[in-house]
């Protein structure tokens, strides 16, 4: 059983599976290290499972999670819901106890009476999930995984395998070939729809993460109708931001130039290409809602006017490179004039100052100068100050460069999945970090241990910095925000990484290079100013706007 899993996984496309192993996983981890398949041992499952999601997406192929039993699948959720979050393809296998033990008390006894709701079955988290009591299901769990792997919109799936099970014999049978599933295609009317739209219309485009498999028709699209463009934080480099049609980034960090220039533009309608619209993106901002509200291409209808049930809505299911390359050749050059757009503003670049700590806004210029624009290694921000000035400061050319996991927003996110980002690559890979964050989960030890270039970039400010600033921002006092200094160098090195700590601006950027240039697993512990406010105003009105609402409906 456990071998023959372990060579299907291999002919779906999986290269690696990132876990941690215990006694109920045993037959099945054992069987994964002699298949083609790269077998990673880490810290924590939802390090592991963060690290596969980032691989997932990077290389856009499925990765595998692998966890013991009992408190191995409870540790990985957080990870696997944000792989659901993120549109990634992950398989959990976790091992679970065999039929003659259960209800005995077994040291870590799985079963849906010992383990929380959810977690052996489809639903929220999983798109697929099953438990294998016998060889003979595994058909028919392999052509679910086959066709799952390959859905538009990310795979999740459980494959929860009990002791006994993955050491049964298994007589191999065809299985799981000759599946072909191209994604939704738009319909000839619905493209007639959208081409009269465009063609009639003052139009913008507004692209999201679902975009990014069709970037040079997005910007085909673009430059043949000259329309403006906005994208969500996780589409930074879908369009590139120097481009004279880029009006800005939305959401958190996100520029005020996008809203302003929709009304400057007269924009009448905006063709929403690939994103949800969700909160983190959207801020559900009222001015970003032109008269004539949306033209929405998904893949997933369940997204058209959900984000704004008030806006007017025309939803187009389909996959946005099918849907592009049916409309572009419909649609004719536009000759016309557009109002111009005022320049993106772009402060002035901060000079170093030659005392005191680092001023963030300093750190992510400088992270832009050596890290975006002289490598080509991909920057992750995590939950806290860094994604917010992230999608603030920084700004991509190309797709592929920057990653955000801003909706589930979890912490430990980028602090783990950047092991998975440099791994896929094969090269450097950038986590922008709180202290509170690499306090929380690590693989710095992971990434020792397979020599893997992940660099972390600590935003060390001796604080949770965005719950300190939100609830500031709020009218609240602060609550036991603050941290004890801690020395990321010191943990480094006795991790067995390479560190070095970053006092004052005028060292930054050699101490970026030197980290980027290392090779391996770096850490760079830079002492920011705590006091400089990351751009979270339209996060704190959302909140606020929110808690008013739950107090007048309560
Ligand atoms: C798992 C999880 N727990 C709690 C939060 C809420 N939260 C978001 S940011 C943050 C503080 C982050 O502090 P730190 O990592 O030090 O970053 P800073 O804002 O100081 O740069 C907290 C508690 C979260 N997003 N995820």
């Amino acid at each position: 059983m456990s071998e023959a899993l372990a060579a299907f996984l291999a002919s779906l496309g999986v290269e690696v599976a990132y876990g941690l192993g215990g006694g109920s996983i045993v037959p099945f981890c054992h069987a994964l290290a002699r298949s083609r398949v790269r077998v990673l041992h880490c810290r924590h499952e939802s390090g592991a499972a963060f690290a596969a999601l980032e691989e997932s997406l990077a290389k856009d192929r499925t990765t595998v999670v692998f966890t013991t039993a009992g408190p191995g699948i409870t540790n990985a959720i957080t990870g696997l819901a944000a792989a659901r979050v993120e549109g990634a393809r992950v398989i959990l296998v976790s091992g679970g106890t065999s039929p003659s033990q259960r209800e005995r008390g077994a040291s870590q006894e799985t079963t849906a009476k010992t383990i929380p709701a959810g977690l052996l079955s489809d639903g929220p988290l999983f798109h697929y999930a099953t438990t294998v009591e016998h060889p003979s299901q595994l058909p028919v769990v392999l052509r679910r995984l086959t066709v799952g792997a390959r859905a538009a919109e990310g795979f999740v799936a459980h494959i929860h395998l009990p002791l006994s099970v993955q050491s049964a014999t298994f007589e191999a049978q065809a299985f799981a070939e000759g599946v072909t599933l191209p994604g939704p295609a738009p319909s000839a009317e619905a493209i007639e729809a959208v081409a009269n739209i465009l063609t009639g219309e003052t139009c913008a485009i507004w692209v999201g993460f679902g975009a990014r498999t069709a970037v040079p028709l997005v910007r085909a699209l673009a430059e043949r109708r000259s329309m403006l463009v906005m994208c969500s934080p996780r589409a930074k480099g879908i369009f590139p931001e120097d481009h004279p049609l880029f009006a800005g980034t939305t959401g958190v960090g996100g520029h005020a130039r996008a809203a302003s220039s929709l009304k400057a533009a007269r924009i009448e309608r905006t063709l929403v290409l690939g994103s949800r619209l969700w909160e983190c993106t959207s801020f559900w901002r009222p001015d970003l809602v032109p008269p004539g509200g949306f033209v929405h291409v998904d893949v997933n209808p369940a997204v058209f006017g959900a984000a704004y049930p008030g806006a007017r809505t025309v939803g187009v299911q389909a996959e946005i490179g099918a849907f592009l390359s049916a409309l572009l050749p419909r649609l004719p050059v536009w000759h016309g004039k557009r109002p111009a757009l005022p320049p993106l503003p772009r402060p002035a670049p901060l000079e170093p100052l030659g005392e005191g700590a680092v001023r963030p806004r300093f750190l992510f210029e400088a992270i832009q100068r050596v890290v975006v624009e002289s490598s080509d290694a991909a920057v992750l921000t995590e939950a806290g100050s860094a994604f917010v000035w992230g999608n603030n400061v920084l700004r991509f050319q190309e797709p592929g460069r920057y990653r955000s996991g801003l909706h589930f927003g979890s912490m430990g996110h980028a602090t783990t999945g950047v092991v998975g980002a440099a791994r896929a690559r094969g090269k450097a890979a950038v986590a922008v970090v709180g202290d509170g964050s690499m306090l929380m989960l690590g693989e710095v030890s992971t990434a020792v241990r397979y020599g893997i270039p992940a660099v972390w970039v600590v935003l060390n400010d001796r604080r949770y910095g965005i719950v300190e600033h939100g609830m500031r921002a709020s009218g609240y006092d602060p609550v036991e925000t603050t941290l004890p200094d801690t020395d990321f160098v010191r943990i480094a090195q006795g991790l067995g990484a390479l560190g070095e700590k970053v006092e004052r601006e005028e060292e930054l950027e050699a101490a970026l290079r030197a980290a980027l240039a290392a090779g391996g697993p770096f850490v760079l512990d830079v002492r920011v100013d705590p006091e400089e406010r990351p751009p979270i105003t339209s996060r704190v009105q959302s909140l606020e706007a929110q808690a008013a609402k739950e107090s007048v409906s309560s």
